[in-house]
């Protein structure tokens, strides 16, 4: 298809309820939504870069101003664009996964929507269903912390994943577990807060029956990640040091991890995570597909990925009402822990216009000259 137009949008979205991390905490999203047509069909995308460069280098204001001057117009000068064609087109920028995943995610659901195909049989889904998890940010206290998992395991989720860091990590995932008992497949994410000098510190947690513990040390300590598998029982889980597919290989052939969190953002799009999903799958490696709070948008095509076969634990891909009042889309629902895989052309879902106009903060097309 040849691209005519493409809209970068962006809106300001509330939390129902702020979220800490050990990277700090948010308590609304700034998020870019990238809207392309051509004569054809027109497709979205969602850039799940944060507001801040806190998780990853990126940031949705980076994101914003490399896809205006550098990405949007290669796609807006190729005479045809295709979905398998987007990432290299735009390989001559280097790092920018998040605005790249975006940009190609809007090309492959416009390309998807024209041909009536849905995302999720394009990537090679096999589940109608997929189950899903909740991440529960740090709490003022371990009693708010343990009420918070409550309502979450009461609303049905049967995957709890608590975000530690130093000073609070063995005390609350303790409290947490006594209070869950042994049914609820708990997880931890430290978003690289920790050291090498804390590993023996960290095999504590393993007296807690933990699925998995994610990215306790620096994006590129992979050294650490190795040295803590050697002597955990608890699953190593790598998020922050994966961006690629050739990553994901060299970590497995460390020993760095056993368990791969696979976000569409952070690797460059769609097509690169199911590359990546596999490798890990012909390698024994479980994935799950993570989370940046997204929209309905980015939601839908999240449900997409993690309908597929290598994807055996639950997902950060909760309901819409645990981080959004409104979201952007119909709104999804938690039904017995798991959320229905969207079925309609592309990523299967609509924006809601009214919603979205009224909360765009700025909007700007670029069109092919
Ligand atoms: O590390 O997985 C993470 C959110 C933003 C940035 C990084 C992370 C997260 C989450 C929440 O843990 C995932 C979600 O529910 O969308
Ligand atoms: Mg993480």
């Amino acid at each position: 298809m040849r691209l005519d137009e493409v809209e970068l949008r962006r809106i300001a979205l509330p939390f129902v309820t702020p979220f800490r991390t050990s990277f700090g905490t948010i308590v609304e999203r700034d998020i870019l939504v990238v809207h392309v047509r051509s004569a054809a069909a027109e497709g979205w995308g969602e850039c799940v870069a944060l507001g801040e460069p806190v998780y990853s280098a990126e940031w949705v204001g980076g994101a914003h101003e490399v896809l205006r001057r550098f990405l949007v117009p290669a796609l807006l000068a190729a005479p045809d664009v295709c979905a398998d064609d987007v990432a290299g087109r735009l390989a001559f920028v280097r790092g920018h996964q998040m605005a790249k995943a975006a940009l190609e995610m809007a090309v492959v659901d416009a390309e998807l929507r024209s041909a009536g195909q849905s995302l999720a049989s394009r990537l090679g889904g096999a589940r109608s269903r997929v189950e899903v998890g909740v991440s529960v940010g740090i709490a003022a206290s371990i009693a708010e912390l343990v009420a918070t998992v409550a309502g979450y395991v009461d609303a049905g989720y049967g995957r709890v994943k608590l975000k530690i860091g130093p000073g609070w990590d063995i005390e609350p995932v303790a409290a947490v577990r006594a209070h869950v008992g042994a049914d609820v497949m708990l997880t931890v994410d430290a978003n690289c807060a920790y050291t090498g000098e804390d590993i023996e510190h960290l095999v504590r947690l393993d007296e807690h029956a933990l699925a998995l513990i994610e990215q306790p040390f620096g994006a590129d300590d992979l050294a650490s990640h190795v040295a803590l598998a050697a002597v955990t029982r608890t699953p190593v889980c790598l998020d922050e040091s994966i961006e690629s597919l050739r990553d994901a290989a060299g970590a497995i052939d460390m020993g760095a991890c056993s368990v791969v969190s696979i976000k569409p953002g952070r690797v460059g799009g769609y097509l690169e995570a199911r590359r990546i999903h596999d490798l890990c799958m012909a390698r024994d490696v479980a994935v799950w597909c993570g989370g940046m709070f997204e929209t309905g948008i980015g939601r839908a095509a999240n449900l997409a990925l993690a309908s597929l076969p290598g994807f055996t634990l639950p997902g950060d891909i909760s309901a819409s009402d645990r981080y959004y009042r409104t979201d952007i889309t119909e709104p999804f629902v938690l039904q017995d822990g798991h959320i229905t895989v969207p079925t309609g052309p592309g990523i299967g879902v609509e924006p809601r216009l009214d919603v979205l106009d009224r909360v765009t903060t700025s909007i700007e097309r670029l069109r092919r000259r």
